[in-house]
């Protein structure tokens, strides 16, 4: 996860009328480094299509998929990982399914729990969310004073996300994350492939002292 810059979850239903996979392709063309299937409402069924489907795009472009939620989906398409909530399976026993190579990335709301993620051996955690967001109602925003918290002290890979648009991305930037990710102002922007590209452009000129 050390080089990701851009990680992109998707979102069906910022894209009416467009499949997933349509969509995940042209943010990769635009440059996702990272890419997540996440589906409250597919059925099993369904969500093992979309992850065998977006298991061989993300290979052709050589980029890391991850599963969120489902072990036994993320094992059964070899995805490169799982992303888990607080409130998921423990990540003790995540790991002793997975094994020692898999990417395991935990959703964290404060540093205590970035600390016990980051103690308990997660790949990278998600910091968030930054910003009030519809792909996650009814959860209060953090701020960019938990990104800045996060950046002082935690030494595995972070991902600030939460209502980050190209509109704010310099604050969450400024405030010393240095990957970001992404639902809604990519997935469902007019132009995915042309607004991942100024995602990474923004993120890129900042983490060269721009
Ligand atoms: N997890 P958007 S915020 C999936 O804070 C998710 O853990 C969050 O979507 C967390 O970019 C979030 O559309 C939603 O705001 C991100």
């Amino acid at each position: 996860m050390n080089d990701v810059r851009l990680y992109v979850i998707t979102g069906e239903n910022y894209h009416p009328g467009r499949s997933v996979a349509e969509v995940i392709e042209e943010a990769l063309r635009g440059g996702a480094d990272c890419i997540q299937l996440r589906d409250k409402e597919a059925s099993k069924a369904e969500l093992m299509e979309k992850a065998q489907t977006l298991r061989e795009l993300t290979r052709r472009y050589n980029v890391p998929f991850i599963v969120n939620d489902y072990l036994d989906v993320a094992l059964a398409c070899d995805a490169d990982g799982v992303h888990l909530g607080q409130e998921d399976l423990p990540l003790a026993e995540a790991r002793r399914i997975l094994g020692p190579d898999r990417i395991i990335g935990i959703s964290t709301h404060n540093i205590d729990q970035a600390r016990t993620a980051q103690k308990d051996g997660a790949d990278y955690i998600g910091v968030g969310p930054v910003f009030p967001t519809g792909t996650k109602p009814g959860r209060a925003a953090v701020t960019t004073s938990y990104v800045s918290e996060a950046a002082a002290e935690i030494t595995i890979p972070f991902v600030a996300i939460g209502g980050i648009t190209l509109d704010n991305v310099d604050h969450v930037l400024q405030a010393g994350a240095s990957r970001i990710c992404a639902v809604s102002a990519i997935v469902g922007s007019r132009n995915v492939e042309a607004t991942t590209r100024d995602f990474l452009s923004r993120i890129v000129s900042r983490s060269n002292g721009a």
